[in-house]
């Protein structure tokens, strides 16, 4: 289906043909146009940005650059192409048609899952609203604006389910979406790592490496639901979510660069001596990797949930490629590996399989993103420099599910309090890394320069060169 772009709201879902939604959403949009200007991006409204903006939903050709101020981005509704014949895979329903509009019985879990990961972009808009002050180069501060304003677009995709399928309690739950507030003590966002700041550029490309992978993850196992509108809008989501997670990954990848450019040619690894010639230490980088894996694997939820089990026997929420298992789609009778603390050491225990998919969504997540992490130590090893970084033990500082409240080293050793005392600054940025990081922080915003921190890019966006001037400022 074309996307209608003559229409207030851009679509895809033939929304001019239901007038009492279409007014509804019409009535929503100044209401959020309001929380952008007031969380969104600081001081940036007025500028021209090189924003991609979506323009179909086919997987080629799908993005159109040009520049655009924020405020004008035509942010819309896409839900991926449906197929008429497509069948509820998972769960107590397996192998009935999917769901075009939301079964009574599910209403509440389907709605509660809709709000928890619509809750998610708004927040991280809100928790990057300062950093183009700070950018390193205009190609960085243009990566931050497409990353906020399609977040704002995942927003509107989770608005559109609940405004069109879930009445008066779905337009009351878009309108608390506008109204929590990241951080906020009295009206927080759902999820810790959302209530998390992200003060400074590293903590920035952790968050889009780390904690969008969680997005890519609940997306995919989103995309498996046996209802339909919101597998096919998650669909959609996971082609600009890939970006995101690229600016992360090419992002610390440019720091690293840049550090083991300076650690060669000063013939030094010594921390303070790279901090004083302006560069980010090793050290400091697996700090902020510590904190960012960690919070970010506590958003998969407890180890054993009875609503992960719920989830998924009543359809709504499927495993990580769940059509590639080759077992009976129902986990009634199968196990899955949970840690334990026996005799003062972690030990693999088992769960029952239904209550143990957040651990299991958790474990694929954490294999992506070991993989990447490889990456950014083969830029490592190519400048000789025999330092690794390595992704902590999923035991490590947690904060969600029975591992919380235990003091784990980052290597899976379970340590007394003492020694978690004595050595969490060694394992989790402190203030004073994250005061160092900060005072590098100065905005770089003249065509083609980069900050001392970060190399350029290899390549930059859509074929432009490192200096095309992707914002212009007003
Ligand atoms: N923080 O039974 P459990 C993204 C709560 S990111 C605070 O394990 P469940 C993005 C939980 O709500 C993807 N509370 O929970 C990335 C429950 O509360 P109640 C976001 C937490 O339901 C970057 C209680 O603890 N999408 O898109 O199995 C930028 C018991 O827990 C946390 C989704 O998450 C936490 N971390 O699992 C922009 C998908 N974890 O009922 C965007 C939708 C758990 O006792 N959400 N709790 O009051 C879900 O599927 C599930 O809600 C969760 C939680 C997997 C998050």
């Amino acid at each position: 289906m074309t996307i209608t772009y003559a229409d207030k709201i851009p679509n895809n879902v033939d929304l001019g043909s239901d007038k009492v939604l279409q007014r509804a959403l019409e009535h929503w949009q100044p209401e959020f146009l309001k929380w952008w200007m007031e969380m969104g991006p600081e001081g940036s409204q007025t500028d021209d940005v090189y924003l991609r903006t979506a323009i179909s939903v086919h997987p080629s050709g799908w993005a159109h650059f040009d520049y655009v101020k924020m405020p004008d981005y035509r942010w819309g509704i896409f839900l991926a192409p449906g197929d008429g014949e497509r069948k509820i895979n998972f769960g107590d329903h397996r192998g009935e048609p999917a769901w075009q509009d939301v079964p009574g019985e599910h209403r509440a879990n389907l709605r509660r899952i809709i709000v928890t990961q619509g809750d998610t972009e708004p927040a991280s808009v809100e928790q990057q609203r300062h950093l183009g002050l700070t950018c390193p180069s205009l190609y960085d501060l243009r990566n931050l604006f497409q990353v906020n304003v399609e977040e704002g677009r995942h927003l509107w995709a989770m608005v559109y389910l609940l405004h069109r399928y879930f009445g008066r309690d779905g337009r009351e739950e878009a309108e608390a979406l506008l109204q929590r507030r990241s951080g906020d003590r009295d009206n927080p966002r759902i999820l810790g790592a959302f209530n998390e700041k992200t003060p400074d550029w590293l903590a920035f490309f952790m968050f889009t490496y780390f904690t969008d992978r969680d997005g890519k993850f609940q997306l995919l196992a989103l995309a498996e639901s046996g209802f339909d509108p919101l597998a096919r809008t998650t669909r959609f989501m996971l082609m600009e979510e890939a970006h995101h997670m690229y600016v992360g990954e090419s992002g610390i990848a440019r720091i690293i660069q840049r550090t083991c450019e300076v650690m060669a040619l000063h013939k030094t690894d010594d921390p303070a001596r790279l901090r004083a010639l302006g560069v980010i230490d090793l050290p400091t980088l697996q700090r902020y990797l510590n904190f960012h894996f960690s919070v970010t694997i506590d958003l998969f939820g407890a180890d054993v949930s009875s609503n992960a089990a719920t989830f998924y026997s009543s359809g709504l929420k499927g495993r990580y490629e769940e059509t590639k298992f080759a077992d009976d789609h129902l986990l009634r009778d199968a196990v899955y590996p949970v840690l334990q603390i026996v005799d003062g050491r972690l030990a693999s225990g088992e769960a029952p399989a239904l209550n143990a998919l957040n651990e299991k969504l958790r474990d694929d997540y954490i294999r992506d993103t070991v993989s990447g992490v490889g990456r950014w130590n083969r830029v490592i090893q190519k400048a000789g420099i025999p330092f690794e970084l390595t992704v902590p033990h999923k035991a490590f500082n947690r904060r969600i599910g029975p591992l919380a409240g235990l003091k784990i080293a980052p290597d899976g050793r379970v340590i007394s309090e003492s020694e978690w005392a004595s050595k969490q600054r060694e394992w989790l940025a402190t203030d004073e890394d994250r005061a160092f990081v900060a005072s590098l922080m100065g905005r770089v915003a003249a065509t083609g320069a980069y900050a001392n921190w970060i190399s350029p890019p290899t390549h930059a966006i859509n074929k432009r060169p490192a200096d095309f001037e992707f914002v212009r400022f007003n």
